[in-house]
């Protein structure tokens, strides 16, 4: 279950967060597939309760509260989201599943909506929609007085209280393993190939064991007969907290949230780049096979979850396009490139008060398609990051460099580094605030490429740098200050 169950060439995830299903079958077909993404991550597609902020918005965590197992949510209807998997898989991409199984709602007044139009009962713990009662979940199991996590040191509450008011569901439980394998099974069987795992850290790790262990192989209209659905938990581990993410890695990958907090000290200027030559395990980082990896995800970069602000996001675009650069070219992890939506942020305290702002929205909360501009990037008021050159440029470097390790790391003892990808790709980046400038080792054959950060290979021609690679596999690299971009990238395909 650590096997991301990609096609070999196409190695990055895209997290397309509060899409639409029917625009992610489109986006699969005339981009993803076509740019070498090889799967995408949806929000939680499970029916959930309606909250109303204001008047005139609903909060894009509303999904982080089911009701039932029902597919029914903003995004779409059980058909459009099976038509979804349908066609990605169709084209090569693959779908995982943010899968919210630690838990039900929060507590909501009798009457409260529900995406699917079932009735539930946050009080008295009732989901007639699966059906879940009190009997299912974990107050006897917690010992604080609230019935919340009250302290993040002590795992007992952690995992058996509640996460931020949530219901707690009890995996303990014959009966709720159950429904949550049914559930997911049902998944499986059209064709879904991995589920990222919400809340991991609040479930025990060998009750998650019994339920993916019960999971079936993944359809074989789409996949090799035997093949695993690939598990991700979701599980914050900074070092602080007494619960390890080495605690999960023997049910599959873990998100590794180190990896997006140290680079944004590197770009942010807290650590020289230097120092990035060895960012692995060494650095006290998971395994590189049993991880997943990104510079953001939709909690962070709106200061949920872990990290604070040293995370990048796509508001200090220059930074954030050069540590998604070297994560692509990166030999480490499985990666995930997000896709966001805009929204206006409102600082009060360190602290912004629109952090809960759903995603664009008409007069009845229908979510809004993206519109496409002419050069690719999108409108309506998403950003989709992935749609950035200098973003699925890179995924590609990292298809072709696939199977290769890193090799001649240079750097100028401060924050100018290069690398090699074996002899399929080239690599250099400048954050210092003067001019990078060398003749170094790219490792590749002689010929003259095409830098895919600064354009793209069109035809035999290239709209951006041109770098000339001798016999020696030695090239003259220029990485100006004044460079729109950070970065300069070559790779065996960008060879003119
Ligand atoms: C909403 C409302 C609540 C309300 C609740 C119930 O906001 O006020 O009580 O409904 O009605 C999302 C939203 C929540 C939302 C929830 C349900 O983020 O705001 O609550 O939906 O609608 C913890 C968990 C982690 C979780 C993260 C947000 O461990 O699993 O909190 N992420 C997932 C999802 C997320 C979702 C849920 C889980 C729930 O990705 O979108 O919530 O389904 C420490 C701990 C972490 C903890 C963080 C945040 O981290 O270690 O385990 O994550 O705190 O509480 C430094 C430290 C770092 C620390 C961090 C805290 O960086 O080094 O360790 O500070 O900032």
């Amino acid at each position: 279950q650590w096997n991301a169950n990609v096609w070999d060439n196409r190695q990055v995830m895209v997290h397309l967060f509060e899409w639409k299903w029917t625009d992610i079958a489109n986006e699969c077909e005339n981009f993803l597939a076509p740019r070498g993404y090889g799967a995408v991550q949806v929000s939680p597609p499970t029916e959930c309760a309606v909250v109303h902020q204001g008047d005139t918005q609903r909060p894009w965590w509303e999904r982080y509260q089911p009701v039932s197992y029902k597919i029914a949510s903003r995004s779409g209807d059980e058909n459009a989201f099976r038509d979804m998997v349908t066609r990605c898989n169709n084209v090569g991409v693959r779908i995982y599943v943010d899968a919210v199984i630690n838990h039900m709602t929060g507590g909501w007044p009798l009457g409260t909506g529900a995406t699917g139009g079932s009735s539930f009962d946050s009080g008295a713990q009732s989901y007639p929609g699966v059906p879940y009662s009190a009997f299912d979940f974990n107050d006897g199991n917690c010992n604080t007085g609230s019935g919340a996590i009250e302290n993040y040191g002590d795992f007992y509450q952690v995992r058996n209280c509640k996460l931020v008011g949530l219901n707690d569901l009890d995996q303990g439980s014959e009966y709720v393993r159950g429904k949550i394998v049914d559930f997911m099974n049902t998944l499986v069987g059209w064709g879904v190939a991995g589920f990222r795992v919400d809340a991991s850290k609040h479930m025990w790790p060998g009750d998650m064991k019994v339920i993916f262990d019960r999971l079936n192989d993944l359809n074989t209209a789409y996949f090799p007969a035997g093949s695993r659905p690939f598990i991700y938990q979701e599980v914050i581990d900074l070092g602080e907290c007494p619960i390890k993410g080495t605690e999960y890695t023997g049910n599959g990958r873990v998100t590794e949230f180190k990896y997006g907090k140290y680079l944004g000290e590197a770009f942010r200027g807290s650590n020289e780049l230097r120092w990035l030559s060895n960012f692995h395990e060494g650095w006290g980082m998971l395994h590189r096979d049993n991880s997943v990896v990104f510079i953001d995800n939709h909690d962070n970069q709106r200061g949920h979850g872990a990290g604070g602000d040293m995370i990048l996001t796509f508001r200090v675009s220059r930074w954030y396009k050069m540590a998604n650069a070297f994560m692509l070219a990166w030999p480490y992890g499985f990666t995930r490139v997000m896709s966001s939506y805009y929204w206006d942020q409102w600082w009060e305290n360190g602290q912004d008060k629109n952090d809960w702002i759903g995603p664009p929205h008409d007069g009845s909360f229908n979510i809004i398609s993206p519109s496409f501009n002419a050069d690719g990037s999108c409108g309506n008021g998403w950003i989709c990051e992935h749609r950035w050159r200098q973003i699925y440029n890179m995924v590609e470097f990292r298809n072709v460099a696939h199977g290769t390790d890193m090799n001649d790391w240079w750097d100028n003892g401060s924050n100018q580094i290069a690398f090699c990808r074996g002899n399929k790709g080239f690599l250099a980046i400048n954050n210092d605030g003067w001019d990078l400038k060398e003749t170094l080792q790219t490792c590749l054959p002689a010929g003259t490429y095409c830098d895919v950060i600064s354009g793209s290979k069109d035809g035999g021609s290239c709209t951006g740098k041109s770098v000339t690679v001798g016999g020696d596999g030695r090239a003259y690299v220029e990485v100006l200050s004044a460079d729109y971009d950070g970065v300069l990238a070559i790779h065996a395909n960008s060879k003119l």
